[in-house]
């Protein structure tokens, strides 16, 4: 947009020849570019179809005068600012007052000296860069502000989301399949014997599984609507909406079969010389009564049963 240098194309509004190619004629021995209208109708016409960057409006013209003009042109803007200066023959206080309520953002009195008109010219092109610099800023705010939010739900580990977008996207579907008559599926995942994993591998290798096992997670075909988070530690979670329990144990059954393929090697686990999880698993079709709080309580007491039972399994 205008730096204070740049070259503007500039609509002068004058219903008589002579003011409007003294105008005219001023405004091109500045360096700038001139549409000339000489009809108040037109000139919206003019504005809309041509985006001028600067307006110079007389006032009294017949039909409409300027006030109305301009009236026009700032309703039509939506969001945008195109500075309009008044150039009249009327310039008492009154008029000038009607000028700016009616949206002009200043008032310069016929005759105009090329001077002046430089003058308010300038004045006009740092508002514009100033305005032009604050929309930029905005918007790189906007974005790092989007940025931000999204690695507020992101898991910094293993990319998965995190604690907060778990249990956030946990009441959204609950929410979501109680309207829907849906089932439900939660289940809570541990990592079996991982601080001996920790013990001997060093926590950099633990971290290493850690990004492994969330990998698998994601690749072992979530739907686009499912949910694959690292609630904290070693324990993962996974929403999966409108899915019965037996489609959850398939997907669990793929898991571990996964999990087996990739040998991810723990020598000190009594369950398998890999690296093995174990899962609990809830379904329900959520009602007025259910909330995340006991759905994840029924998951962990399932898993605490798959642990149980000897670990490398999931349990519902
Ligand atoms: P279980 O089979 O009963 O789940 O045994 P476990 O050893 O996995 O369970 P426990 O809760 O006793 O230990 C979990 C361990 O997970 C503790 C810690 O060493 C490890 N751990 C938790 N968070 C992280 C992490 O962010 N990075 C790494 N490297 N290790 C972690
Ligand atoms: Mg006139
Ligand atoms: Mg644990
Ligand atoms: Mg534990
Ligand atoms: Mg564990």
């Amino acid at each position: 947009m205008a730096q204070p240098s740049t070259s503007l194309t500039v609509l002068v509004v004058d219903d008589q020849a002579v003011p409007r190619l003294l105008a005219k004629a001023a405004v091109e021995s500045l360096g700038h570019r001139v549409l000339e209208c000489a009809d108040p109708v037109a000139a919206v016409q003019v504005f809309l179809q041509r985006k001028p960057d600067l307006v110079l409006l007389d006032v009294e013209m017949p039909v409409h005068d300027g006030y109305w003009v301009a009236q026009q042109l700032r309703s039509a803007e939506q969001g945008g600012w195109t500075p309009i200066l008044f150039l009249s023959g009327l310039h008492g206080d009154e008029d000038v007052w009607r000028g700016i309520e009616a949206g002009g953002d200043d008032f310069i009195a016929k005759p105009v000296t090329t001077l002046l008109l430089a003058a308010k010219l300038r004045a006009m092109q740092r508002l514009m860069a100033m305005r032009a610099k604050l929309l930029e800023r905005s918007e790189e705010l906007r974005q790092a502000n989007a940025q931000l939010q999204q690695l507020s739900q992101i898991d910094a580990l293993t990319g998965l989301a995190n604690r907060r977008a778990i249990d956030q996207r946990l009441h959204q579907e609950i929410a979501a399949c109680r309207r829907e008559g849906r089932q439900l599926t939660l289940a809570l995942l541990d990592i079996d014997h991982f601080k001996r994993y920790n013990d001997r591998a060093g926590h950099v290798a633990g971290d290493a599984c850690l990004q492994q096992v969330a990998r698998l997670l994601r690749e072992t075909c979530l739907r686009p609507r499912d949910v694959a988070g690292r609630y904290g530690g070693e324990e993962f979670v996974l929403i999966l909406p409108a899915t019965p329990r037996a489609g959850a144990m398939t997907y669990a059954r793929a898991l571990l079969r996964q999990l087996h393929l990739a040998a991810l090697p723990h020598p000190d686990s009594p369950v398998s010389e890999r690296v093995t999880l174990s899962g609990g698993i809830t379904t329900c079709v959520p009602d007025a009564h259910t909330t995340a709080e006991g759905l994840l309580l029924r998951a962990d007491d399932a898993l605490y049963n798959a642990k149980a039972k000897g670990r490398n399994r999931f349990f519902s």
